[in-house]
């Protein structure tokens, strides 16, 4: 295989040109003549198609740089012999110093400001179809504002005024086949930039070029972008990364910052208009539509757009009463987001229990009651940490993960448990908890939620968990449904335990009762696991010495 340098080819009369797309990068498989970069003049923009087919090394140009005739764009390992592949490349030569020809029209001799403006010299190209028509009859137009975009089998470019003034008459229609010296409409001359007479040359003229896209690019096979997970919307064709726009549509885009390969094209053969682009951005800011950046990095709580739902209501609170706005701590955004995707993706299932601790309560008070001078404090989490690793070892489905269509069973046994901290919801882990004694989880866990809530845990500390607890006894609640912290496939909920009168076959007796709250992926554990989980868990917890069977 042959590394081959892809140079700037003769792009005319241009000097210097900024580089403002780059199409490809490293990597990237490219066929002959497929767009490379777009560059840009203050007449014209052109993309710069390769001048062989394979693979992409190296780019040698960033956005920005200034490349003329001769610069190397890139280089390429090609596919094909060297030899077979040195033909130049194919690039509309743009004609920088074209001259529209500019004649009086018949009425002019007698108005002296009807001017018939014709289309200029715009190369070998014949018969070239009009694609776009920018203007009407009425509309006032500038000096080399385009008018119409012309395309042949190897180019497109934009038509510019000659002149400035008011439209009376549009000689061509979207479709017709036009030539050089072919009249293109008539204006009415707005005061001295009109030509006086009939046979004066165009003083504007020498300055006026069109705007040439090489139609290779156009021609070209389109590669494929990496579909994102969700997109964030439907574009019409597949996403291409040589959108199918004219330079003032594409400068036009770039100024508002619209990916124009989001935009869906309505004009001739899936065309991006400028409507196009305005109705885009209306649509974005409406927030119908969401950019696949915007979808990328998209909050808790999203727009929605991207699963095909109704938009987010965007409400004005201020009409109803007086607000303020705070930003959400880091902590809160980057949690809210994972929350968001684990309530979307996992099908979830929770089921609630109830575990009679009675005794264990009695234990722990005995226990704290002891170990009072090492200032060590032991509270249900940690037996229930110790209690779920029983459970885990009992039913591994619980301890694993999804890896496609594979399950990977985890022989380890490593429990988060969610830590409240100002900053937002953390969950340190308790490594190798089937290895420590409670008193030994209780000591990490007080030093594990210090770091919490102080903000300093590493992320080390907070992961490699295979199951999560989330306690709020200490608060309150009866029961809650939490959510899966993917990957696992399951967490426990526990809420705060209460005497409850318990019928023991001949009289009701007051027992603690812990409200447990298994939240399950359904696609790896079914309801009769999880019932069974939960059963085995009460039994543990109603008698821990369980726990050495
Ligand atoms: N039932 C009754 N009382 C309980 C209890 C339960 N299930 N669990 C704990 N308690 C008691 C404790 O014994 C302690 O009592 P004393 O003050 O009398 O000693 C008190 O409640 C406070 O306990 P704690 O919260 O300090 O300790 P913990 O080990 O239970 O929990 C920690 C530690 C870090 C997990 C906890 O402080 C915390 O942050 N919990 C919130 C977790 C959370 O937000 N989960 C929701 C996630 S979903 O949004």
């Amino acid at each position: 295989m042959a590394i081959v340098e892809v140079k700037v080819p003769d792009i005319g009369d241009f000097s210097e040109v900024a580089v403002i797309e780059l199409l490809v990068k490293p990597g990237d498989t490219v066929t002959a003549e497929q767009s490379l970069i777009t560059v840009e003049s203050d007449k014209a923009s052109m993309e710069i198609p390769s001048s062989h087919a394979g693979v992409v090394k190296e780019l040698k140009v960033k956005l920005g740089d200034k490349v003329a005739e001769g610069s190397i764009v890139l280089t390429l390992e090609v596919l094909a012999s060297p030899q077979a592949a040195t033909t130049p490349p194919v690039v509309a030569s743009p004609q920088a110093a074209v001259t529209p020809a500019v004649v009086a029209s018949p009425q002019a001799a007698a108005t002296a400001s009807l001017i018939d403006v014709r289309i200029p010299d715009i190369g070998d190209f014949k018969d070239v179809a009009v694609i776009e028509v920018f203007v009407k009859p009425g509309d006032t137009v500038k000096v080399e504002q385009s008018l119409i975009t012309v395309e042949s089998d190897k180019a497109s470019m934009e038509i510019p005024s000659s002149h400035a003034g008011v439209i009376q008459e549009l000689k061509v229609k979207l479709g017709d086949k036009v030539n050089i010296g072919d009249l293109l409409a008539v204006l009415q001359g707005t005061g001295g930039a009109a030509p006086a007479v009939a046979t004066a040359p165009a003083p504007a003229a020498a300055a006026v070029a069109p705007t040439p896209t090489p139609a290779a690019a156009i021609a070209a096979p389109a590669v494929a972008a990496p579909a994102p997970a969700i997109p964030a919307h439907n574009p019409t064709s597949a996403p291409l990364n040589v959108p199918h726009a004219s330079p003032s549509v594409r400068k036009f885009a770039r100024e508002l910052g619209v990916p124009l390969q989001e935009v869906k094209g309505t004009g001739t053969k899936g065309r991006i208009t400028q409507e196009d682009v305005q109705s885009f951005t209306r649509s974005v800011m409406a927030g119908a539509v969401q950019t696949q950046a915007q979808a990328a990095k998209a909050p808790a709580g999203g727009g929605g757009s991207e699963l095909g739902l109704i938009p987010w209501p965007k409400v004005d609170f201020t009409k109803f009463g007086p607000i303020e706005r705070k930003e959400m701590s880091r902590i809160k955004k980057i949690s809210g987001a994972n929350l968001l995707r684990n309530a979307i993706m996992i099908p979830a299932v929770t089921n609630h229990d109830d575990a009679d601790i009675t005794d264990l309560e009695a234990f722990r008070v005995s226990t704290n009651k002891e170990n009072e001078k090492s200032g060590v404090k032991v509270t249900m989490l940690a037996f229930l940490i110790k209690a779920s690793v029983a459970a885990l070892k009992k039913f591994p489905e619980f301890n694993s993960s999804l890896d496609g269509d594979a399950l990977i069973y985890k022989n380890y046994w490593h429990i988060g448990f969610a830590a409240d901290t100002p900053n937002g919801l953390v969950v340190p882990v308790i490594k190798d908890a089937d290895k420590k004694g409670v008193l030994q989880i209780s000591q990490e866990m007080g030093e594990l939620a210090k770091k919490a809530r102080d903000g300093k845990l590493t992320p080390a500390e907070m992961s490699g968990a295979t199951f999560t607890i989330s306690s709020l006894g200490g608060i309150g609640g009866r029961y809650f449904t939490p959510i899966i912290n993917a990957p696992e496939v399951a967490i426990l909920g526990v809420c705060k335990s209460q005497i409850e009168p318990k019928w023991d076959g001949k009289a009701f007796q007051p027992r603690l009762m812990l409200p447990l709250s298994l939240t399950w992926d359904h696609r790896v554990i079914d309801g009769a696991a999880a019932a069974r989980f939960n059963a085995f868990l009460g039994q543990i917890l109603a008698d821990f010495r369980r726990v050495l069977l």
